[in-house]
């Protein structure tokens, strides 16, 4: 299996970012930009040939590549983000993506962040969201369907996007905030809850076999490590600052 990750430098204009759950706190752009660096190494080290694009000035937040387009086996869906300010983010990444994957594009009325889509096999889980909304996840659902693809919702509150409330870490088995998203919506799921201490914690990034995983929240990486999955953990606290997690900063192409 080959697989690409998709990054983008950390924007020198980071600390202008959109906020929406947390109080603005100074962030170190160059801290962030060595954590950045230490997680594209990670990225690397478990074998993704890790494409690197430029950090655009003109917008605080694209370092935060996942929220600009939906990556399928042999399709892409280039979303419209529901922050008007990370609109334009999309050019560079349609640009990269259109000659590896079938594109397409939503237009509108309705937006739609990456963040806020989980594959779960087959099954998109739309959240619906401060940026997603039912319109956006009716035009993702009419773009995908056609290719084999159902697409849910479940409605998310307390934080920015469903995968910050639930990220899938195994073949049928979510970590998850109760506070966020409903548990009920996930039967049939095996379901690992955070550490209530960790409200942020759900937010894993799975590459193959690996999770990577923010070193920030040690007690449930332990309940991961004590279920049996690998985790990798890198230093995302910079960047989390400005409501980014670890699946934030990627988007995963896998290539047979
Ligand atoms: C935003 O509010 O859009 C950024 N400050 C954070 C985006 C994080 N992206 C993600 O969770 N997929």
């Amino acid at each position: 299996m080959n697989r690409m990750a998709v990054t983008r430098d950390v924007s020198p204009e980071i600390g202008r970012c959109e906020l929406t759950h947390l109080d603005r706190k100074p962030i170190d752009y160059e801290r962030a930009v060595a954590q950045h660096e230490g997680y594209r190494a990670v990225l690397a080290a478990l074998g993704c040939e890790v494409l690197r694009l430029p950090a655009a000035a003109d917008y605080p937040d694209s370092v935060f590549v996942e929220d600009t387009a939906i990556v399928l086996d042999t399709a892409v869906v280039i979303t419209r983000p529901g922050a008007a300010s990370r609109r334009g983010e999309t050019d560079l990444i349609e640009q990269v993506l259109a000659p590896r994957r079938d594109l397409f594009r939503m237009t509108g009325p309705g937006t739609l962040d990456g963040g806020d889509v989980m594959r779960l096999e087959r099954t998109l889980v739309v959240g619906l969201s401060g940026r997603t909304t039912e319109d956006g996840a009716q035009e993702l659902a009419r773009l995908v369907e056609p290719r084999g693809f159902r697409v849910r919702t479940v409605t998310v509150s307390g934080c920015l996007h469903l995968k910050s409330a639930v990220t899938a870490v195994g073949q049928n088995r979510v970590l998850l905030n109760p506070e966020w998203v409903d548990p009920a919506a996930f039967r049939g799921t095996e379901v690992i809850e955070v550490h209530p201490a960790e409200p942020a914690a759900a937010n894993a990034l799975r590459v193959g076999d690996t999770l990577v995983y923010p070193a920030a929240h040690v007690l449930t990486a332990e309940l991961l490590r004590h279920r049996g999955h690998d985790v990798r953990v890198v230093d995302a606290s910079e960047l989390a600052k400005a409501e980014g997690g670890v699946t934030c900063c990627s988007l995963i192409l896998e290539q047979e």
